[in-house]
């Protein structure tokens, strides 16, 4: 039996996908589209429009469609199952599948008057490892609850790696609370001594994972741990700030072993999470769940409401205080 070439019935006009930024198909372009010399793959960088597909582990350089509007060049990111036509003497991406899955942050308040509030990082992910070191650059407890609500938001699986544990002994108590109370396995690593190394392949097997976390924290270095002969470029930590440089500079897909990909990305240096509603934020604290029954308002924020049940269990010490804070500062930035 022929398999269907459309993800989708054709219609006159259908999105690919509705969910984010979706790749408008007129199909009367499509009437005689046989699909010859047509072949899926997924996208390991999309750099400014040149798109790199991968298929077979083998790289294809593609450009958009000429029927697919310019603007949707950056609705293709990294990670995307697209399908490409070989022309004459190009390869077109003739539409994208519709995503599993996509992680995803809100743009910055110059570029919000585009369309789409939602910048997607990455799609079709199944692990994201939030990268942290113990020193150079510091541990930054709340940076974690950043990449844990994306997750959430995405449905990709959140692992913890704490690299570096060659240069301190010291763990931060958070560590421990996200494993216990949050069941989010926590790797340690070092490059310098390999510990954890083979834990974190083990890890990554059989998926297509995306490393997160601050510059400088060993992303590059732990993905060339993974992989012989990958080669990431890595930078040092500047000894004055304590803060890594950009050296990767966009996000790239790299094929591990048959089955397992994975994406580095550069430092994010803000993770805006204002496409998420104040009022829905607390929906990403499990934690809070069991107290908040008991507030005086149902829709209580937790914040300078009276009567909190919330607020009245973090002064018990029942809700982690980091966690409360990380709260409280998110809460701050989103709008209503
Ligand atoms: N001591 C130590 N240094 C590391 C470790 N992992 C990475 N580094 C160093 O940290 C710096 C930044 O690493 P890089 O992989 O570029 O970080 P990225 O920005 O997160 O990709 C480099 O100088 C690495 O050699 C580790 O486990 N221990
Ligand atoms: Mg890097
Ligand atoms: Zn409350």
């Amino acid at each position: 039996m022929a398999t269907p070439r459309f993800p989708h019935t054709p219609g006159k006009i259908e999105y690919v996908t509705k969910i984010q930024h979706p790749v408008r198909i007129d199909w009367e372009q499509y009437k005689n589209w046989t699909g010859k010399n047509a072949f899926q793959g997924t996208v390991a960088v999309n750099n400014r429009g040149l798109i790199s597909v991968l298929k077979d582990h083998k790289i294809t350089n593609a450009t958009l469609h000429s029927s697919i509007p310019g603007t949707y060049i950056s609705s293709i990111t990294v990670g995307d199952e697209v399908e490409i036509e070989k022309s004459e003497y190009n390869y077109f991406i003739r539409y994208r599948l519709p995503r599993r899955n996509f992680l995803s942050r809100a743009r910055g308040d110059r570029a919000r008057k585009k369309a789409e509030k939602e910048q997607v990082l990455a799609a079709n992910v199944d692990i994201a490892i939030i990268v942290a070191s113990t020193e150079q650059p510091h541990f930054q407890p709340r940076f974690i609850d950043r990449y844990l609500i994306i997750c959430e938001h995405g449905n990709v699986k959140p692992i913890i790696c704490l690299n570096k544990t060659d240069l301190s002994t010291k763990r931060h108590p958070i560590l421990s609370w996200y494993q216990k109370e949050l069941g989010i396995p926590i790797i340690e690593t070092s490059i310098i001594s390999g510990k954890g190394v083979e834990t974190l392949r083990n890890a990554v097997q059989n998926s297509t994972c995306v490393f997160l976390g601050h510059s400088g924290v060993g992303k590059s270095s732990l993905i060339n741990a993974l992989k012989e002969n990958l080669n990431l470029k890595t930078s040092s930590v500047s000894k004055k700030t304590g803060k890594g440089k950009h050296t990767t500079t966009s996000f790239n897909l790299y094929p591990i072993t048959k089955d397992s990909y994975i994406i580095d990305t550069p430092g994010i240096r803000s993770l805006g999470l204002s496409h998420i509603k104040k009022k829905s934020l607390r929906t990403y604290f499990p934690e809070f769940v069991t107290f908040q029954t008991y507030c005086k308002y149902l829709d209580c924020l937790h914040d300078a409401e009276h009567n909190c049940a919330v607020k009245n269990a973090v002064q018990r010490g029942e809700i982690n205080q980091y966690r409360y804070q990380s709260y409280l500062k998110i809460l701050q930035e989103l709008r209503a």
